[in-house]
Formats: structure tokens, C-alpha cells, sequence
């Protein structure tokens, strides 16, 4: 059996805040600046159809950040299914986040874990990770966000922004002016979530954010690939308008 010391040995889990791709290294900013839409493959949204094809779909698209986002039992079903993932994404050059549980993204051999203010701290997580492992760390209010700048952490995310019908027990909206408010205090690349739709997204990078995350305006798409690739239009036209961040 591998042990963790020797997994730690692989290169491209072996420097902080860094993804694989083929075989040059990358930032999780610079797969945002190349693609500004985070992708969430919740399980509980579209049942009917493969996590698999899914994940095809948004890569075919060109989608590089995509996070496994399962709130039931993890079963082995899962984790197979997750670690598969997590190879072809980073075959493709991206980055596989799973929700919650660094535990199960070290199990998977995801790039990350994308934690809730509710899971083990991100302090705990990256003493059990590692370096390498990216950690994503969501954010509900500006007292949120200042923490979250001291932490060890690769992005932030900050949300919802707008309405959601998809997360139980939703933060309350937070709007665009905080996600204004978070980008004034951080250069760590800002995710915001919630609520996020093709009309809406391209104000919610002009408002700060690096990328957009979304569930619904995605997945329950009639064709997903298409609908992440309009939405890849709609953002890319908006970021070449506007200056890059130093
Ligand atoms: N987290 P949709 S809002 C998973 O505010 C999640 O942290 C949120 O789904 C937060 O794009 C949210 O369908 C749901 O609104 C996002």
C-alpha cells in the first residue's frame, strides 16, 4: 500500500496552490483568467444523467474547474466514479474539487477540496492535505471573507449572490456590492456563487469575481455543453473588455 508520505512525492499534488497540466504547472487564477466559469456537478440536480458525461460535456466546452458536489452518503460507487473524474480532468488540464471532505478528495485524488463553513476548518484540512491539494473555502459575509483572507487557502467564494432554489438553507443573498466589498481586501482569486445565470454572470465579474460558480443555469440545460460554452462566450467577452488584475 501507497503510503501518504510517498503519495505526497507526486509532482503535481507537490507544490501549493498549483494544478497539473500535461506537463506544465498552472494556477487555479490562470485556469479562471482561461475559462471564468466554475462548473458544480451536483449529483442531487441531474440524477437522470452520468456524472461522467457531465463532466465530458463541460470539458469538450472548455470548462477547467469543476467540483463533484454530492451531499449524500459517499459510497464506493462515489469514490470511483470520483477518482475517474479527477484523471480525465486533469488529463483535460483542469482542476476536480470535491465538496466538504478533504478526507475524500485525498481518497479520490481530486486537485482539491471545496469547504463550508460547517466543515472540518481549513487550517485542519490543509494539515491533513498537505501542501499541494488546492482548498476552495466558501464565504457568506464580508467578517467571513476577512478570515478567509488569513487562512490557507487557494480562493475564496463568496454567496449567494443573487436568489438560489438549489442549496438548502441558503446564506442570505448577498449581492453584488460585497462581492465588490471581498475584492477590495483579497487578491486571492474570488469565486461567487448562487443564483448565477448566462443573463446575470457577466455583472457578477464586472462586480470582482474571477469566476462564476453554478449549478442550475447549467445543468438543467436541454445541452449542457452548449449552454457552458454560451456562457464561456458571454464571460470571455466581458473579461477581454476590461483590465487585467495585477
Ligand atoms: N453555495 P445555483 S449558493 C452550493 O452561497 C451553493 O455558498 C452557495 O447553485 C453559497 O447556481 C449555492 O443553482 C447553490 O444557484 C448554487
Amino acid at each position: 500500500m501507497t503510503s501518504k508520505t510517498e503519495k505526497r512525492k507526486i509532482p503535481d499534488q507537490g507544490q501549493p496552490g498549483l494544478v497539473t497540466r500535461h506537463s506544465s504547472l498552472v494556477t487555479v487564477l490562470q485556469l479562471f483568467a482561461e475559462a471564468p466559469l466554475y462548473a458544480i456537478l451536483d449529483t442531487a440536480v441531474r440524477p437522470d444523467l452520468p456524472p461522467e458525461a457531465v463532466l465530458e460535456a463541460l470539458l469538450r466546452a472548455g470548462v477547467r474547474v469543476i467540483q463533484y458536489r454530492h451531499k449524500d452518503a459517499f459510497r464506493r460507487s462515489h469514490f470511483e466514479q470520483c477518482a475517474a473524474l479527477a484523471r480525465r480532468t486533469r488529463q483535460a488540464g483542469g482542476a476536480f474539487f470535491i465538496n466538504d471532505r478533504a478526507d475524500v478528495a485525498d481518497l479520490c485524488g481530486a486537485h482539491g477540496v471545496h469547504l463550508g463553513q460547517e466543515d472540518l476548518s481549513p487550517e485542519t484540512s490543509r494539515r491533513f492535505l498537505g501542501t499541494g491539494p488546492l482548498i476552495g473555502y466558501s464565504t457568506h459575509t464580508l467578517d467571513q471573507a476577512r478570515r478567509a483572507v488569513t487562512l490557507p487557502v487557494d480562493y475564496i467564494a463568496i454567496g449567494p449572490v443573487f436568489p438560489t432554489t438549489t442549496k438548502k438553507n441558503p446564506d442570505p443573498v448577498v449581492g453584488l456590492s460585497l462581492v465588490t466589498e471581498v475584492r477590495a481586501i483579497t487578491n486571492k482569486p474570488l469565486v461567487a456563487i448562487g443564483g448565477i445565470t448566462m443573463e446575470n454572470a457577466p455583472s457578477v465579474l464586472a462586480a470582482g469575481a474571477d469566476a462564476v460558480a453554478v449549478i442550475r443555469d447549467l445543468l438543467a440545460a436541454p445541452d449542457i455543453e452548449e449552454r457552458a460554452r454560451l456562457f464561456l462566450t458571454a464571460l470571455k467577452t466581458r473579461s477581454q473588455e476590461s483590465e487585467p488584475r495585477a
